[in-house]
């Protein structure tokens, strides 16, 4: 890193402390930037990562709801604006019980780049709560999601700020919230919010864009190398949205997804993983991992197992990680590096742990950031609000050659912006760059704001 970066990543680190995600995402995305930023003068005299770093505005509100046994409680929201050079702030909503504002910084902060990628009009932002769905009655969600909505509504709007689902927020939820949206605005505003039910304004595509995504990804990268997913034996962590659709998409190219998880556990499963089975207990019954191998005679379950060790027991061409940030460490990436793993594809938000990151890039390990190969989501998302804005939907066939053209383009520029910058396989430089000059010429445009 040039010193001029480094003494402004000590700014970011001081100016916002107790933010050890939003550090490492800081960190990971200037820790690419120096050949740039010293090739073109001008962004570092505009102070465009300066004002990049810190986001146009963070709100913090109280979110108050009556449990089913009358019980007042009260959760923490959060909507980081982060950058809107290029469009509406656009990302998803996260309820889990770890999320602060710290979180919501580092997935807004990786959202900007991820956006810009897609080449589409969408700037970058996130949200969401330390509200924890798990356990919790439809009724009691539905308050939940009507009061975050109660307060947030007033920031929000098409060409405003564009919220979608992320971990615990999925189609259930996005109804609940739109719902109350249309009814105190009293406007059917269908761009306002992505991921919507395909009856009622959402697109066909967007719940398996991000696994559908992060996969062909994971193939035109594979085929950089002559290889492809024909044959290969895969593991996919997590067991949600992400999950399911990244390990659909790889049995229709051909591969094996040996095992998944979930925050209590591990299946492995020797005939591979049923995605039907796997999608209605997930999607229909809400049930833990747990029952899968209760219904599955080729199943085990492992409790607290670590899916990364399967690859010492077990042949595994390819690791997709779409569970949660830092679930993938330096002693998982050295399991997967010394037992001929040929990639490992983001699935999830920064996965991989920076030491990670180095072991996979050190042991010659095709690596793809979340930023590029989850981008089909949100891409998925900005199609969606096309759909919206032209009172149309679309045939499953053309939203799905959008989505694979775009995780295409991703590709071929992130490789391209790698190439050029002298460092030919590095998807990180490749989409760090290539999302900030996009950032960054747009700011430049619009002064100093
Ligand atoms: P879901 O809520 O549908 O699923 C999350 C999965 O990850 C569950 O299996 C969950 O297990 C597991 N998980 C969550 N938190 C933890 C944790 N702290 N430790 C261990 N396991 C955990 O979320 P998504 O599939 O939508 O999101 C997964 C990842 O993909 C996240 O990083 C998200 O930011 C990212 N992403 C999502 C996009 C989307 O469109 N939904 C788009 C791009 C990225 P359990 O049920 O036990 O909690
Ligand atoms: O991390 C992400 O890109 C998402 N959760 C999806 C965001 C969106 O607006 O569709």
């Amino acid at each position: 890193m040039t010193p001029a970066l480094s003494s402004l990543l000590d700014d970011v680190l001081r100016r916002n402390a107790g933010e050890p995600e939003f550090h490492q995402a800081a960190r990971e995305v200037l820790g690419s930037l120096g050949p740039v930023i010293e090739a073109n003068p001008h962004y570092a005299r505009a102070a465009v990562l300066e004002r990049m770093t810190e986001p146009e505005r963070q709100l913090i509100f109280r979110v108050p709801w009556t449990d089913d046994e009358g019980n007042i409680r009260v959760n923490r929201g959060f909507r980081v604006e982060f950058n809107s050079a290029l469009g509406p702030y656009k990302g998803g909503l996260r309820f889990h019980p770890s999320v602060t504002l710290g979180t919501v910084k580092f997935l807004g902060f990786e959202q900007i780049f991820k956006n810009a990628l897609t080449g589409l009009p969408i700037g970058g932002g996130k949200g969401g709560s330390d509200f924890d769905p798990k356990g919790r009655s439809d009724a009691e969600v539905m308050r939940f999601c009507q009061s975050f909505m109660t307060e947030l509504y007033r920031h929000l709007g098409e060409y405003t700020d564009v919220p979608a689902g992320d971990i615990g927020v999925g189609g259930r939820e996005i109804g609940y919230l739109f719902g109350q949206y249309k009814r105190i605005t009293n406007r059917y505003e269908s761009g306002v919010l992505t991921g919507k039910g395909v009856g009622w304004g959402g697109s066909l595509v967007r719940t398996e864009a991000t696994g559908f995504g992060a996969v062909v990804f994971a193939q035109r990268m594979l085929a950089t190398r002559g290889r492809s997913f024909d044959g290969a034996r895969v593991l996919v962590s997590g067991s949600g949205n992400v999950a399911l659709y990244a390990i659909q998409k790889v049995h229709q190219l051909g591969g094996t997804v040996m095992a998944c998880s979930d925050s209590s556990g591990v299946v492995y499963d020797r005939d591979g993983i049923d995605v039907e089975l796997l999608r209605r207990l997930k999607e229909v019954e809400r049930a833990r991992l747990s029952e899968y191998a209760a219904r599955r005679p080729s199943a085990d379950y492992r409790a607290n197992g670590d899916i990364w060790a399967l690859a010492a027991e077990t042949p595994i061409d390819v690791a997709i990680p779409c569970a949660t940030q830092n679930e993938l460490d330096a002693t998982a990436a050295t399991t997967l590096a010394g037992n001929g793993v040929a990639a490992v594809v983001e699935g999830a938000n920064m996965p991989c742990t920076p030491e990670a990151v180095h072991v996979l890039r050190a042991a010659g390990v095709l690596f793809a950031p979340g930023k590029a190969a989850n981008a089909g989501g949100v891409a998925t998302s900005a199609l969606e609000m096309q759909q919206n804005a032209s009172r149309d939907a679309w045939t499953l066939e053309y939203a799905e050659q959008r989505l694979d053209d775009i995780m295409t383009a991703i590709h071929d520029s992130c490789a391209e912006t790698a190439e050029q910058y002298g460092a030919p396989g590095d998807y990180v430089l490749g989409a760090n760059v290539a999302g900030f000059v996009r950032v960054a010429d747009a700011m430049l445009a619009l002064g100093v704001i």
